[in-house]
């Protein structure tokens, strides 16, 4: 069995869960809770880094982050599925790359709030990400990518990095 390390809210634990999903995956992981704010938590012994997701294989090796999971979920199940080959690789890990850089924007502004105190709070870097997200989206708006019918890596990390955006900062 292989063993997930995530939180149900985290973007990017949920497209590994999506990967794994659309991969047929699903019934050979393990989600484990984590949490990453324990300076007690196993994870920081999976993961110098202390982050979700995390990936840890039978043999006890770990992998992350969310891309090199995806890579390994989609070798697994025979490589070129979620993360096509040829030229159309780089357009999914492109897509992919924005979707991510979305969230993470969005993950530090959610960060600012939690971990700085209302004094220390600097509007100047919310709105660097706010103007990451927003040129983001835009972009986006501009090119849509098409959905189609079985997902790839990169329209599943959007579905991700929109629905993070939904559920910290719906309406705004
Ligand atoms: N580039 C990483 C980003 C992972 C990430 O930022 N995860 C967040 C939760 S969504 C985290 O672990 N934060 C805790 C921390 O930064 O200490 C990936 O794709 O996996």
């Amino acid at each position: 069995m292989l063993v997930l390390r995530s939180s149900p809210a985290s973007p990017f634990g949920r497209k590994v869960k999506m990967a794994a999903l659309e991969l047929g995956l699903m019934d050979k992981i393990e989600i484990v809770a984590a949490d990453t704010t324990d300076p007690n938590e196993v994870l920081r012994e999976q993961n110098p880094l202390g982050k979700i997701p995390t990936l840890v294989l039978e043999d006890g090796v770990t992998l992350f982050d969310s891309r090199v999971i995806v890579d390994y979920l989609d070798h697994l199940a025979g490589g070129g599925k979620i993360i096509p080959a040829g030229e159309a690789r780089f357009a999914q890990l492109r897509l992919q790359a924005l979707a991510d850089g979305i969230a993470d924007a969005a993950l530090l502004k959610v960060y600012e709030g939690r971990f700085r105190a209302e004094t220390e709070r600097s509007a100047n870097w919310v709105a660097h990400q706010d103007g990451k997200v927003a040129r983001g989206l835009a972009a986006l708006e501009a090119a849509p990518p098409a959905f189609p019918d079985r997902p790839r890596i990169g329209e599943i990390a959007l579905a991700c990095a929109l629905g993070y955006l939904d559920l910290r900062f719906a309406g705004a």
